[in-house]
């Protein structure tokens, strides 16, 4: 951040310090002695410490000052709603003003063009019909910054350029995303804008005063959770994908349609829960609200019946009633068009998963087995529809077939788990996929297409991860994040140069740190995402034999800056994200990777009598299934099969076109603490989340240039009582440079615009301190008067 000359330091000077707990704590200067070469200043802090800076007019030129603290804001301009208004732009600036908003019970503030929301973890009266009535048709800053101004923006802007929005909800775990990008497809769905043609809404209105599609969109988000949100440690309703949600308007900005893309759900989570945290909401609601008569017939109980429900010891949620949200599940199904048969098929499918989960497998000389009589295997495989004693054959069988004969061997007991555990991941994750395809059809078929003239994008995707131990998932989400950042980097870069140009200043192109070479690293030709592919076609390969290659092409002068081999262990590999520097630790990156279900259960699955498990593996997953031709040569198959991280690389590449051809509007979620309580703010936690989305490293390029931009309107207003009285007039634009030309010396540090002038940080508080001495030195000649009439 920018560092201050000496001479702004007067006795008096609030500035900032490091502190270990707070994050940083507030100071001022109480002397300031300059022999010299000698310097030496002395701070007392808030909490009455003294702190002493010794060094020399040398030393502090050539670091350019930067020994000296941080400079405080006036307080004017301490609860700024928009970070950029700040005079003194550096990061205890940053974090006391969304601190001081924050207990203020201000969750919003603009940093520049993003919303920083600050999670409440309350309920809070910011988001009634009235309040959405408020926003409608007002530009972002008539009033608080406010998730609805968003929305907003991006409405007005895909009416006046006819072009598509997009906006980007990022954030950590529990930050806010999901809950913002409601609030935010609520707005659309409820605001009743004059300007919108209401021929279409009036034709068909439902009881909440929606459209049927609109209504049918805000269904999406009850499916869309009880199918891929999961309690977690960091979350009670945490997504397990990401979700990129374009709302459709035709030609009179009706609503008419909406398309879901999803990314990478967590297949994990199906079959392994960590300690209190639980597998997805559905199956718990269905134990708890399937009718008797259902229960039965699906052979369901208790979720403490299953071993796929149980392992985080974790059933229930505070607060959350799973029967009753198993009536809404099923409502929001029927309002987005399935049938109730096709619900209860999807239930069975489900059920069918549970009691997969419960196929108990034992291990008798190494080898594994599975009684034919073994009811859970029974009952799942009566429920898919398959046949029994080839489903129980290949758990514990594996078939190798080489050119000139197939041979059959056995799997050991933690084999014949996985394979069991990756039949059921592959049937959820189709019929995840299924879901999103249906609901895509629903809300969007051809006729609706044909009339759709622009749309808006809801991204509620996954922030930056950075575990203990960190694994393929955290590498996937961080790569996204990588790519979103690069993005934002552009786009912030493009419109502040942009803004210089239209406002015909002098500028000079403005360093920044692009993290090409990251992305590169990870999705290149020779890329940790290609050698992964390969090591994971290769018959012979794994993760160790996987992590040595990324040594020997990555752990080189060239890719040090973005790559590091850990200095003790060869099991893991260190990448410095811009947010962070993340160790991965290798194990199972190829498993996951390749998702493998065996050829012969994929036959089975395929020969299914059971019609909606033959139709969610059609229509479902985008990878592809191949059924297990018996000739086929297996290494074939598998150099067929897409792998994960092929597919993500691709959705996200798609994603990113897609992002780019909009105009791009962010929300940045912070998540204030770690125990979810509200109105806590833990200084060090936000620190480290700004940092992580990005918002001060653009805090750091906007302070390159001019941070500070004021219309010459703006300008007088506050500032016409720095020069006398005969200058005031109605050319603002000359009183401005009266104004300046009087109070700024140093030309470079302020450029006049067409509309705007434009301020090298620290000015606005160089300013504000004239005005309040203008200020004081009016007050004191006012009191002088009155004495001499009294
Ligand atoms: V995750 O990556 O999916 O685990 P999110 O989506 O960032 O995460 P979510 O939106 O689910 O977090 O928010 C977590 C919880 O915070 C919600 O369940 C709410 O209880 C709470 N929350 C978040 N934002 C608000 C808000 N604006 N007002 C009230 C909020 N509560
Ligand atoms: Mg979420």
């Amino acid at each position: 951040m920018t560092s201050h000359s000496l001479d702004v330091y007067g006795k008096g000077t609030a500035v900032w310090f490091p502190d270990v707990k707070e994050g940083w704590t507030s100071a001022q200067l109480v002397s300031k002695d300059v022999s010299g070469d000698n310097v030496k200043l002395t701070f007392l802090t808030d909490d009455g410490k003294d702190v002493v800076i010794g060094t020399t007019l040398t030393k502090l030129s050539k670091t350019n000052n930067a020994e000296l603290p941080p400079l405080r804001n006036p307080p004017m301009l301490e609860s700024a709603d928009d970070l950029t208004s700040l005079s003194y732009l550096n990061e205890p600036a940053v974090l006391h003003t969304i601190r001081t908003r924050y207990l203020q019970r201000n969750i919003y503030t603009y940093s520049g063009i993003v919303l920083i929301a600050t999670n409440p973890f309350q309920s809070v009266s910011l988001y009634t019909q009235d309040i959405i009535q408020a926003y409608s048709g007002k530009r972002r800053g008539e009033l608080e910054p406010h998730v609805f101004a968003i929305a907003e923006d991006a409405y007005r802007a895909m009416l006046r350029d006819e072009q598509n929005q997009t906006i980007v909800v990022s954030g950590e775990s529990g930050a806010g995303k999901t809950a913002s990008a409601k609030f935010i497809m609520r707005y659309f769905a409820s605001v009743d804008d004059k300007d919108r043609s209401q021929d279409v809404k009036k034709s068909n209105a439902t009881t909440s005063g929606m459209s049927e599609v609109e209504e049918q969109i805000m269904a999406t988000n009850p499916i869309m959770e009880s199918f891929g949100n999961a309690k977690t440690t960091r979350n009670d309703n945490s997504s397990r994908f990401g979700k990129y949600l374009e709302i459709q308007f035709d030609k009179n900005q009706n609503i008419i349609g909406a398309r879901i893309r999803t990314y990478l759900l967590e297949r994990s989570r199906l079959v392994y829960q960590p300690e209190t945290e639980r597998n997805y909401h559905i199956f718990y609601q269905l134990c708890a609200g399937a009718p008797p008569s259902e229960k039965k017939n699906l052979e369901l109980g208790d979720f403490t019946q299953f071993h796929y429900l149980k392992q985080g010891g974790s059933g229930t949620i505070p607060g959350v009633d799973d029967a009753a949200e198993f009536e809404t599940t099923q409502k929001a199904l029927s309002v987005i068009g399935i049938t109730i048969q096709t619900q209860w098929q999807i239930f069975k499918l489900c059920a069918a998963l549970l009691h997969i989960g419960n196929i108990e497998i034992t291990e008798s000389r190494n080898t594994a087995m599975v009684s034919e009589t073994d009811q859970a295997l029974v009952t799942a495989t009566k429920l898919l529809g398959i046949k029994t004693a080839d489903f129980r054959k290949w758990l514990v069988k594996k078939q190798i077939v080489t050119k000139s004969e197939k041979i059959v061997k056995d799997l050991n007991a933690q084999q014949a788990n996985v394979v069991r555990d990756s039949v059921a991941k592959y049937i959820y994750a189709n019929l995840f996929d299924w879901l999103v395809n249906v609901i895509n059809e629903s809300l969007s078929n051809e006729e609706v297409a044909k009339n759709v003239s622009s749309f808006i994008g809801v991204l509620d995707i996954y922030g930056f991860e950075h575990f203990k131990k960190n694994s393929f998932e955290q590498f996937c989400i961080n790569y996204a994040n990588e790519k979103l950042q690069q993005q934002f980097n552009q786009h912030v870069f493009k419109l502040e140069q942009e803004e210089y140009v239209r406002e015909k200043i002098n500028w000079t192109f403005i360093e920044f740190s692009d993290n090409q070479p990251c992305i590169e690293l990870i999705e290149g030709k020779i890329g940790i995402l290609s050698l992964l592919d390969e090591e994971s076609r290769f018959p012979a390969g794994t993760d160790s034999s996987w992590c040595n290659k990324l040594y020997q092409h990555f752990d080189n002068p060239t890719h040090k800056k973005y790559f590091q081999k850990p200095r003790f262990g060869n099991s893991s590999f260190i990448i410095s994200h811009y947010a962070h520097d993340v160790e991965y630790e290798v194990e199972n990156f190829l498993e996951k990777n390749k998702d493998t279900v065996p050829d012969e259960h994929l036959a089975l699955l395929k020969n299914t009598d059971f019609e909606f498990l033959d139709d969610i593996l059609t229509k479902g997953s985008a990878i592809a299934a191949p059924a297990a031709k018996p000739d086929a040569k297996r290494s074939s198959v598998i150099a067929k099969k897409p792998t994960l991280g092929s597919i993500f690389k691709a959705s996200l590449i798609s994603l990113m076109e897609t992002i780019n051809s909009t105009n791009v509007h962010y929300i940045r979620c912070i998540k204030p603490n770690e125990v979810k309580v509200a109105w806590k703010f833990e200084p060090q936690m936000v620190l480290s989340q700004l940092r992580a989305c990005g918002v001060l490293e653009t805090i750091r390029i906007s302070c390159a240039g001019y941070p500070s931009r004021w219309t010459f309107d703006e300008f007088v207003q506050r500032y016409y009582m720095l020069v006398r009285s005969k200058h005031w007039g109605p050319d603002t634009k000359k009183l401005c440079s009266v104004i300046l030309d009087d109070s700024i010396k140093d030309p470079d540090k302020y450029q006049v615009g067409i509309t705007k002038i434009f301020f090298r940080s620290g000015m606005l508080a160089y300013l504000e301190r004239l005005r309040l001495d203008r200020l004081n030195e009016c007050v004191t000649l006012m009191q002088k008067n009155m004495l001499r009439h009294m």
